[in-house]
């Protein structure tokens, strides 16, 4: 299926309309950098005893491994930034404190609900197939958020976009429709 803009545009305005705060459109294919990285980390055993990220390389390397019709991914993300400052508990030694990430309901729910409704709008609208994932299948989720444009991988790793930071949990959509891609971020964190 071909796509234009106006596909775009109603769906992003869907996803957004769903709780998503970032979108972007990439090809189903990762560059030849990320799957050398990416070798190279297990090579280096970088996975320590994480055997899931080895098991599954080929998978993981590229989005058509994991499925062969894929065409297109459509990256979201979610910002998990609380509304008051986090550091301010710091100065409470008598109490523990617990990582913001962890603070809500189980992001893979949430986030998969809203993958999910995404989904179901998706098929009937464009006729396409789809699959949703968000962090447990084998899915290079960080590289390709930076090819849809999101944001870059800074030094901790994790994506970072300029308008929200690196509080954001992403998740991914695989599809069969050829979309036009979006241009990837730029790196702004430097040598
Ligand atoms: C395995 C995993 C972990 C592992 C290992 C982390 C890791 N660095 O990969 C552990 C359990 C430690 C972990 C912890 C966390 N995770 Co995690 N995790 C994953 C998972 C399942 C796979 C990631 C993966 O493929 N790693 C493999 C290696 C090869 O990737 P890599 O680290 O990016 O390294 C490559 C490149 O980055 C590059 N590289 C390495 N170092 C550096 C440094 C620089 C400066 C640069 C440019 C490149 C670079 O070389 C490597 C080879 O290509 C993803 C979900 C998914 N399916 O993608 C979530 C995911 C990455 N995790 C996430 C989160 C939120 C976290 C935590 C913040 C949770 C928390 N508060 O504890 C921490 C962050 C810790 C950290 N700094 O990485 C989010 C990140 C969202 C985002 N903004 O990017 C993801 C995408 C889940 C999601 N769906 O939202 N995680």
């Amino acid at each position: 299926m071909a796509a234009d803009e106006s596909v775009r545009t109603r769906l992003e305005a869907k996803a957004r309309a769903l709780g998503f705060d970032q979108f972007g459109i990439t090809t189903a294919t990762t560059s030849e950098k990320v799957i050398e990285g990416f070798r190279q980390f297990i090579k280096l055993e970088r996975h320590a005893s994480m055997e899931w990220l080895s098991d599954r390389m080929h998978q993981r390397e590229q989005p058509q491994n994991l499925w062969p019709e894929a065409r297109s991914v459509i990256m979201l993300a979610v910002n998990y930034g609380p509304k008051d400052d986090p550091r301010l508990i710091l100065d409470e030694k008598s109490m523990g404190n617990i990582s913001v990430y962890a603070r809500g309901k189980d992001y893979h729910d949430i986030i998969k609900k809203r993958l999910k409704a995404l989904a179901r709008w998706m098929v009937p609208e464009f006729g396409c197939d789809l699959k949703v994932f968000v962090d447990t299948a084998p899915v290079p989720e960080k590289p390709l958020a930076v090819a849809a444009g999101l944001g870059w991988q800074g030094k901790h790793t994790n994506m970072v976009s300029t308008e929200y930071g690196s509080w954001l949990f992403l998740g991914a959509i695989y599809t069969d429709m050829v979309l036009e891609a979006d241009a990837p971020h730029r790196d702004q964190c430097g040598s």
